[in-house]
């Protein structure tokens, strides 16, 4: 990563590259060396207590259902999200995920990934960084992401479940395909849904705005616990104060600002 345009850092590219344009998901295996392993989870376990919970009803686009949608549109379809986030604010400074988020020649090695001049971290204050928790009897259910691409990293793996699901490129920036997103929800489209247990010190990025993802139900006494990295290729993003508050229960000055603007005119 702080060897650009060296052989190997070019190989590393070029295969995330690859991946992200296949399948719309590259898992880059063991990209924290292991002796730094039980660092990532012990830190993540002292902070995990700081995540805000709070189990909401919600829909897969993060949507208030508009009633006038038939009661087949996966928009009206309520799903139970039971995972909770610990926001950028509550993650000590000194911490190897908060290191990482801002290092500028980690942002170049994931630029480069996904194809883009640069990646900025988030203006937001609580948004950017998140580790995000997800308890025995929990999940994450299918959504989509504001962002378009997701950069993750798994710092505690449970004991079972908590499998990383997904559909690559079920909606695009022109068509929502409400059909197929409707047929996954109802678990008749078992065939298209790809599945990954990853591992701890797995990186992952992901195009999580058209690829429709989950995260099944933790079981066991092992929480499962992810690093979120949210970037933009545009610098100043900050969240909606409504977003805010479902997230984390709480905004800050920052997010009374004007709402942030999305790259095309999908649901969410
Ligand atoms: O924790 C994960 O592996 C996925 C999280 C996710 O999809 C999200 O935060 O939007
Ligand atoms: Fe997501």
């Amino acid at each position: 990563m702080h060897e650009p345009g060296t052989p190997r850092w070019s190989a590393a590219v070029r295969a995330a590259h690859d991946a992200l344009a296949g399948d719309g998901c590259a898992v880059l295996s063991g990209f924290v060396r292991a002796s730094f392993r039980d660092r990532l989870r012990a830190e993540g376990e002292q902070i995990a207590p700081l995540a805000h919970h709070e189990t909401r009803v919600v829909n897969v686009y993060n949507t208030e259902p508009d009633p006038a949608l038939p009661a087949d549109h996966p928009a009206r379809v309520p799903l139970e999200r039971g995972n909770a986030f610990v926001a950028r604010d509550r993650i000590p400074v000194t911490g190897l995920i908060h290191r990482l988020y801002p290092d500028p020649a980690f942002r170049a090695f994931l630029a480069a990934c996904v194809g883009v001049p640069e990646l900025h971290e988030l203006a937001d204050p609580l948004a950017g960084l998140c580790l995000n928790v997800v308890s025995g009897g929990r999940s994450h259910p299918w959504h989509f992401d504001t962002n378009e691409v997701a950069i993750s990293l798994l710092t505690r793996a449970p004991e079972q479940g908590g499998i990383f699901e997904y559909v690559p490129g079920i909606r695009s920036a022109g068509a929502e395909n409400t059909d197929e997103v409707a047929a996954v929800l109802a678990g008749e489209d078992a065939g298209r849904v790809r599945r990954l247990r990853l591992r701890p010190g797995d990186l992952q990025l992901f195009y999580g705005r058209y690829s429709l993802h989950r995260v099944t139900t933790v079981r066991g006494a092992t929480d499962r616990h992810t690093a979120i990295f949210s970037y933009s290729g545009r610098p100043g993003v900050i969240g909606s104060a409504e977003r805010t508050r479902q997230l984390f229960g709480r905004t800050l000055p920052a997010h009374g600002g004007p709402r942030s603007v999305r790259v095309d005119g999908l649901m969410d």
